[in-house]
């Protein structure tokens, strides 16, 4: 009886406990870790799918497939990096192990993978081959680590199969050096149970400042989240806070999207789904224009190279990216106004709204009439994200006329209207939290000049 009470005693502290420190959470005051920070203004990475899938035309491999299918004549780490970089990608990701339980390094506690192949002698490890290509090239490096696998026996026995999972995390968390971002993907799995928290720790002891991304299940140990669906688009509005089950936390959307539109992994005859030039430049509006990173997955081919026409059409998206959002017209057209550190074109430094406000204007005055067709904001987030409605505003005949309006601004808003011209625009900060940060507010005119 006593003890039962003081059981009691104790359920109803931390019911206590748990509850004041969901109600003591507040939205506003919700920041980000500086890796989340850092992670953020990366805006566009990549992932890439490689494995015996491509050998075979397959998506979700069973875990049958012969090693001796993976017969890459010609891998070129470099080639790869170098086409991702030209679109604007500041970090990939690769798929060490899918859900067909396939190897890309050469693991000591399975002989299914590279080290059975006959490519490169049996020798070959293309983790290390991808990481040290990326670094070369200044670009960050993670992994994708499926816990689903159809091959592995040990699979059938969730402890014994977790033994197995740790040590292959182990290998490629201690071995490869940082890792930016750990996928953590949610798909297939069938009712299996993985024991994530102590996943998450096992990771962390060897990658403290590596970004977990999560699907919605895994949200628990999201860094970041995935948006919902593989569309590389984000729906607006998109904030930085996300509750799970009554906890707050700083989990900024990742949006991925494959290059060949519902395709990860390399298959025959596939180059028309190659997503056009517009609808990435729509999706890079729709993910990085909206507070979100843009994760754009490529497929290298059975040779072992991102195929031609893939590579052209990364080139083609980062140079229609950089044409459209090259000229901000604040700074070629010397707009002045007093939030200089807004208006300067340099992301590193911010305008701060007077403490204590709550609503603010940022005013841009042009000699002449200036045309333009986009507007980019910045919010400065280590603070957290404050800004909660906002209007892009030009004076025309004497009256401040609204072209575009929202709510959340985040990492970076992108706001796209039919062309207008005006010698005085404003972003006008209707409704902050706390005062305002803002890094940049740049206008673009992205039709042909
Ligand atoms: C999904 C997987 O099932 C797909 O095959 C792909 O790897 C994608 C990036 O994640 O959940």
């Amino acid at each position: 009886m006593h003890l039962r009470r003081r059981v009691c005693a104790l359920f109803v502290f931390l019911g206590f406990w748990s509850s004041a420190r969901t109600a003591a959470q507040n939205f506003s005051e919700i920041q980000p870790s500086p890796q989340q920070v850092e992670w953020q203004d990366m805006e566009i990475g990549v992932i890439f799918h490689f494995g015996t899938n491509t050998f075979l035309d397959r998506e979700w491999g069973d875990g049958t497939a012969e090693p001796g299918v993976f017969n890459p004549s010609d891998v070129d780490a470099e080639q790869w990096i170098r086409a991702v970089k030209a679109a604007g990608a500041r970090y990939v990701i690769l798929v060490a192990k899918h859900h067909d339980g396939f190897c890309l390094w050469p693991s000591d506690l399975t002989n299914y993978g590279v080290k059975s192949s006959p490519w490169r002698g049996g020798k070959g490890d293309l983790v290390r081959e991808v990481a040290e290509a990326a670094r070369r090239n200044g670009l960050k490096f993670g992994v994708y680590l499926s816990p689903w696998d159809r091959h592995d026996p040990r699979y059938r026995e969730p402890a014994e199969y977790d033994k197995y999972y740790f040590g292959q995390l182990d290998e490629l968390a201690s071995g490869y050096g940082e890792l930016v971002e750990f996928w953590m993907d949610g798909a297939g799995s069938g009712g299996h149970t993985y024991d994530f928290d102590k996943i998450v720790q096992e990771l962390r002891m060897w990658q403290p400042n590596t970004m977990v991304f999560a699907d919605v299940a895994l949200y628990k140990y999201a860094d970041l989240r995935w948006v919902g669906n593989e569309d590389g688009r984000v729906p607006y509005e998109n904030w930085n806070v996300v509750d799970r089950a009554g906890f707050l936390r700083w989990r900024p959307a990742e949006a991925d999207t494959p290059l060949r539109r519902l395709h990860w992994f390399w298959h025959p005859n596939d180059e028309a789904s190659l997503k056009s030039v517009p609808e990435l430049v729509v999706d890079y509006e729709q993910s990085v224009g909206r507070g979100a990173q843009l994760m754009l997955g490529i497929a290298p081919d059975r040779n072992g190279r991102v195929p031609d026409v893939d590579v052209a059409r990364l080139k083609e998206f980062g140079e229609a990216v950089r044409k459209m959002y090259g000229h901000n017209l604040v700074k070629e057209k010397q707009g002045r106004g007093t939030a200089t550190e807004a208006l300067d074109g340099d992301a590193d430094t911010f305008w701060s709204a007077p403490t204590g406000s709550h609503s603010a204007v940022i005013e841009v005055d042009f000699k002449e009439p200036v045309t333009f067709d986009r507007a980019v904001t910045m919010e400065w987030l280590v603070d957290g994200q404050h800004v909660r409605k906002y209007a892009i505003e030009i004076l025309v005949g004497g009256k401040w006329k609204r072209v575009a309006e929202g709510q959340a601004i985040g990492h970076k808003k992108i706001d796209v209207f039919a062309p207008v011209s005006a010698e005085h625009v404003r972003l006008n900060l209707l409704e902050t939290s706390d005062a305002a940060r803002i890094r940049e507010f740049q206008i673009y005119r992205t039709l042909p000049r």
